[in-house]
């Protein structure tokens, strides 16, 4: 259960201050039925992100690291974006929302509604050629994989971002202009064990920026760099921080 003088203090310091900026992770799309990759629902058979979301891992094996991609996009096809995902496009309506910068590949923020998201590890519907850069998007998972490029021949790997690869240059930059021009940066459901997206919270820190974290359990960042750490679900505690946050906004234009 959420501390609620906590909640109450995160709610009025956003109403006060605007310009959010959100830092996703895997545990937003949690309650939406998508497996984090840590932590106990968190591995796919025996294997850790470290030993599939690498290039090597691909080179070694491309049939395997596709099963596992399509393995989560066929979850990921029947996902709905939870009250997590509708409270930050809620966010963003009420004009205090500068941009999502999310770690997610599963586009659930854009299916809520939410229009300035910022991907930093790619999207798993998108594709492109090892040998020629031929991107195509997947409307459904793969029947044949390894697939193969339309106008090559050539092996298709996920658009992703795996370790060892540099963020796009576009994402990366939006992401910090993004963070600096904030007052309060909301870290919801991401280990922050995965660089240099859990630089961005450290980034608002030491602008001046409140660190305020959603998250089931302490994170990474929690001791060391957030501010207000509110312990519960995405899915319960965004609506209702969101919804505190409209009583606040409405007491401020009636006085
Ligand atoms: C809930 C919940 C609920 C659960 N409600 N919460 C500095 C220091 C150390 C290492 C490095 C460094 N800089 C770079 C590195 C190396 C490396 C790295 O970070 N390694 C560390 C692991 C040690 N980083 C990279 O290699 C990056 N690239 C790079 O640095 O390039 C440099 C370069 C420059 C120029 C040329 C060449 C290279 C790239 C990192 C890419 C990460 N990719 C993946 C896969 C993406 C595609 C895919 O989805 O398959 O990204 S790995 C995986 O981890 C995925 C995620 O986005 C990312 C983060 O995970 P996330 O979202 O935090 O999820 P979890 O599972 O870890 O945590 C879930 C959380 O939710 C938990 O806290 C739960 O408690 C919580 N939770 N239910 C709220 N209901
Ligand atoms: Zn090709």
């Amino acid at each position: 259960m959420v501390d609620e003088p906590l909640l109450d203090k995160a709610a009025r310091l956003i109403a006060r201050l605007g310009r959010v900026t959100a830092l996703t992770g895997a545990g937003i799309s949690a309650d939406s039925g998508v497996p984090t990759f840590r932590g106990r629902d968190g591995l796919w058979r025996r294997f850790k992100p470290e030993e599939l979301a690498t290039p090597e891992a691909f080179r070694r094996n491309p049939r395997l690291v596709w099963e596992w991609y399509r393995w989560r996009m066929e979850i990921i096809a029947k996902a709905r974006p939870n009250p997590g995902h509708y409270a930050l496009s809620e966010l963003e309506r009420l004009g205090l929302l500068e941009c999502i910068v999310t770690q997610n590949v599963d586009g659930l923020h854009q299916k809520a509604g939410s229009k300035r998201v910022v991907e930093l590890h790619g999207n798993i519907w998108r594709a492109r050629c090892v040998e020629c850069g031929y991107r195509l998007v997947f409307e459904k998972p793969p029947d044949d994989i390894p697939p193969r490029c339309p106008r090559c021949g050539g092996l298709m790997r996920p658009d992703v971002v795996w370790f060892g690869e540099p963020i796009p240059e576009d994402a990366w930059r939006e992401a910090v202009e993004c963070t600096l021009r904030s007052r309060v940066m909301l870290v919801v459901g991401t280990s922050g064990v995965v660089y240099p997206a859990a630089l961005l919270p450290r980034i608002a820190r030491d602008n001046g920026t409140l660190v305020v974290e959603v998250n089931v359990e302490p994170s990474a960042l929690t001791e060391e760099v957030t501010d207000i750490f509110l312990q519960g679900r995405a899915a319960d505690v965004l609506p209702r921080l969101v919804e505190r946050v409209k009583k606040y906004l409405r007491a401020t234009t009636s006085s």
